[in-house]
């Protein structure tokens, strides 16, 4: 392990999200200590833009509230500091003993998409061979999944974006679905500023959201569609692709199948019955799809708000086959993409820590791909587990007699993430052994038997590969608190005292050789890239076989199926629970705050992004407030089966009068997943995060000036 030097710069990535900023990070001496500060770095994504997240990223490194030392949970229910060697003797020893009593599928794993490449690999290869369990998944399955399924069935292949970002500066119209790029990635919308010059921006989003007023002034159209009605918007604007005659046929001959089969399902979709389903009217949706198919560069995009739905994934197949209708997939000048969300929500999907999953993207029920994998790991393919279950199933397993009595979590914070986490914390609380890394006592954390302490994104080697299927290099610029140890020391340590198979390396760079060897000819093909390749500058993107030099943009000649054509899936939209509206209820959706990251372990401990808003709010339209008899400033609950949360009521003209926004970072009562519904898409296993039918009452009227007073 390198030891920080001072007065150097680092170049490095933002801890936080997809588009991976680029930084420069700057180490501070002073008499009582050493921090880090941080700068813009030009590179193509972000072009030395950041914003407040990445700005004050270098906070939470000597935040005060730290984990320095492991935690092991005492008879009366509180932590006491245990050594490193006492803590993890007393994890393996239990799960030890729990494999014996109740066997390897009693342990389970839960992983995260922010982790580096090489933590989410290794862990992938821990759960495999160290404790034989098929029970591993991870927080990517409430973010990626649907798109990722509907990239794999459509073209055989999922990355993100199959171009580089820098593509959509050139584009004549860009449609986004159900994404709020302007909080979530606001260095994003430097790419935007050219289509908006050109009329051509347009926004789908039942918010009227700072990017859907980004198409104000003439730059371009904002559809506000019911939630959850994307699908049908979808079918409606290719029934008017095909009935106009401005489908790309050519193209559809060549390059595609199954186009029949959508032509009959999109036919049942004239505009006006999908105006009647999703509000938007007739005119909007012929002057959408004439504006795509009159464009020169067209692109359409997907967000968390068309894929977070039980009908997720048709709905991201209905996105992407409208996109092949058009003939846009594969150009050199247009494209589909789907906006990853992690800082390595990419490669955290590639390397294994998914249920049913090898390195490279292989499938672990593939007899091909477990040979080879095996080859790499030093052992024999039958001892590799089969697939176990996605996320939300697994955490329905926890405690369940016969099911998982031990869960290792590493870079997830279930307790507020996870849907009906009411019901995910009770099944926390009824297992034998919670194991948490993490360098905050996150509220996950809070519930564990044995809590370790792990270093920060600039404490430590790996690489992350950004939305753009680009592999970059993250760079320890500073030293990590005394007594906290890296997840690869972790997993060797624990593999060894399991008496696991093959070798646990502790060295990020040693780690990820061995992960490019596991994915030498599988669809993520990393086996030409290497740490000194990427210590030059190189833009690496995959797959990057050996003597390759990257694939920058995908499909361009082929698709990934065997027949190098892309799919048209034919989709139907099912039919759903009543929509909200009835009976005084309303639909809540879920989503993002631009100052607040995920379940907020780290952002809510910035003081500056804390400020911004230190309570959860409850976007409502002044006419449904006036209907439910609420006012701005006044405290209200929203009720679901699932359960009951609190929040402030903001008044907004700015969201559909049938819908109410909660973001979903806050902890406790404020915890907007206290009344998502478990329910998921029956192909990528997403939860519908975006779709909940809430009751909404007073529970005390001026919160605000009674705080105040
Ligand atoms: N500030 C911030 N940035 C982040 C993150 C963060 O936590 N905070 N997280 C990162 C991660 S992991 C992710 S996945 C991305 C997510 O990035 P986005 O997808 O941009 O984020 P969301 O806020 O979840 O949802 C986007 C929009 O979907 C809309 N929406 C809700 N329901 C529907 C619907 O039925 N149809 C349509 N068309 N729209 C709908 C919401 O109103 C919301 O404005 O952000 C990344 N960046
Ligand atoms: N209602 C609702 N719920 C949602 C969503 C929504 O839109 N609405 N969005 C979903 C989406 S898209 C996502 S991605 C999930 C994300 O939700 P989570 O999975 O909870 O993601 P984070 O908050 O990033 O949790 C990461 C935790 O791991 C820690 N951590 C960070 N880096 C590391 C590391 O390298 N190692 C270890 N061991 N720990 C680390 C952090 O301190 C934090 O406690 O939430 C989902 N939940
Ligand atoms: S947009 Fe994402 S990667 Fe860039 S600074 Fe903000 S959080 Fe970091
Ligand atoms: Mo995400």
């Amino acid at each position: 392990m390198s030891t920080a030097s001072t007065g150097v710069d680092t170049a490095s990535h933002c801890p936080y999200c997809a588009l991976q900023c680029a930084m420069t990070l700057t180490r501070v001496s002073t008499p009582v200590d050493v921090t880090l500060s941080v700068a813009g770095r030009d590179f193509p994504t972000n072009r030395g833009g950041l914003c407040k997240k990445g700005w004050t990223a270098a906070e939470v490194l000597s935040s005060s509230d730290r984990l320095t030392e492991p935690l092991l949970r005492t008879e009366d229910g509180t932590f006491r500091p245990a050594s490193w060697d006492e803590a993890l003797d007393f994890v393996a020893a239990k799960v030890h003993e729990i494999r014996e009593e109740s066997g390897p599928d009693a342990v389970g794993v839960f992983g995260g998409g922010g982790l580096t490449n090489e933590k989410a690999y290794q862990l992938g290869k821990f759960a495999r061979l160290a404790l034989g369990t098929s029970r591993i998944d991870y927080n990517g399955r409430f973010c990626m999944s649907s798109a990722a399924a509907a990239g794999m069935r459509a073209f055989g292949l999922d990355r993100g974006l199959p171009f580089p970002l820098e593509a959509l500066d050139d584009a004549d119209v860009i449609l986004l679905l159900g994404t709020n790029v302007a909080e979530t990635m606001p260095p994003f919308i430097g790419h935007l500023e050219g289509v908006r010059s050109r009329g051509g921006l347009i926004v789908v989003d039942p918010r009227r959201t700072p990017t859907a007023r980004l198409t104000d002034d003439g730059a371009g159209l904002h559809v506000q569609p019911a939630p959850g009605t994307d699908l049908v918007l979808l079918l409606g604007l290719a029934h008017v692709v095909l009935a106009e005659g401005l489908a790309d046929l050519a193209y559809l001959e060549a390059r595609t199948v199954g186009l029949e089969k959508v032509r009959r399902d999109v036919a049942a979709w004239w505009p006006e019955r999908v105006q009647s389903v999703t509000g938007v009217p007739v005119a909007t949706i012929r002057d959408v799809a004439r504006r795509l198919a009159a464009a020169d560069g067209a692109y359409v995009l997907t967000g968390r708000g068309v894929e977070q739905h039980a009908d997720g994934t048709d709905t991201a197949t209905s996105a992407i086959n409208l996109a092949l209708l058009l003939g846009l997939v594969g150009s050199d000048t247009s494209g589909y993409g789907t906006l990853t969300g992690q800082g390595n929500g990419q490669g955290g999907r590639e390397h294994g820590q998914k249920a049913d999953q090898l390195p490279g993207y292989r499938k672990i029920t593939d007899p091909a791909a477990r040979e080879h994998v095996a080859r790499v790991w030093g052992v024999e393919p039958e001892i590799i587990p089969g697939p176990g279950v996605p996320a939300v199933e697994l955490l329905g397993e926890l405690g369940v007699p016969g099911r998982i009595r031990a869960l290792l979590v590493h870079g997830s914070n279930v307790v507020i993430s996870a849907p009906d986490a009411g019901a995910v914390r009770a099944g926390l609380r009824a297992l034998d052994l919670l194991v948490v890394s993490d360098f905050f006592l996150s509220e996950t954390a809070q519930e564990a038997h044995v809590v370790l302490p792990v270093p920060q994104w600039a404490e430590e080697e790996g690489t992350m590969t950004s939305l753009e299927g680009r592999v970059l290099r993250r760079r320890r610029a500073i030293d990590p608190p005394p007594g906290v140890r890296d997840e690869l020391w972790i997993l060797s340590e624990l593999a060894r005292r399991l008496d696991a198979p093959g070798r646990f390396d502790l060295d990020a760079e040693a780690v990820f050789d061995e992960l490019c060897r596991a994915t030498a000819g599988g669809p993520a093909d990393y086996s030409g890239i290497s740490y000194p390749l990427l210590d030059s500058g190189a833009a690496v993107h995959w797959p990057y076989p050996t003597g390759s030099t990257g694939t920058p943009r995908l499909f361009r000649e082929r698709f990934a199926h065997d027949d190098g054509r892309a799919r048209l899936v034919s989709v139907r939209p099912a039919s759903r629970p009543e929509p909200a509206g009835v009976d005084g209820t309303l639909t809540l959706i879920t989503g993002r705050l631009l100052e607040h990251y995920q379940s907020g372990t780290q952002t809510r401990r910035v003081a500056e992004l804390a400020e911004v808003h230190p309570h959860m709010e409850a976007q409502l339209h002044p006419v449904a407030a006036e209907r439910l008899g609420l006012t701005d400033g006044d405290l209200a609950e929203l009720t679901s089966p699932s359960g009951t949360v609190q929040a402030l009521v903001r008044l907004s003209p700015d969201i559909r009068h049938d819908t109410v926004f909660l973001p979903f970072h806050y902890p406790d009562l404020e915890s907007a997943n206290l009344v998502t519904r478990s329910d998921t898409d029956p192909i990528s296993g997403m939860p519908e995060f975006k779709r909940t039918v809430v009751q909404m009452r007073l529970v005390q009227a001026n919160l605000v000036e009674a705080r105040n007073a």
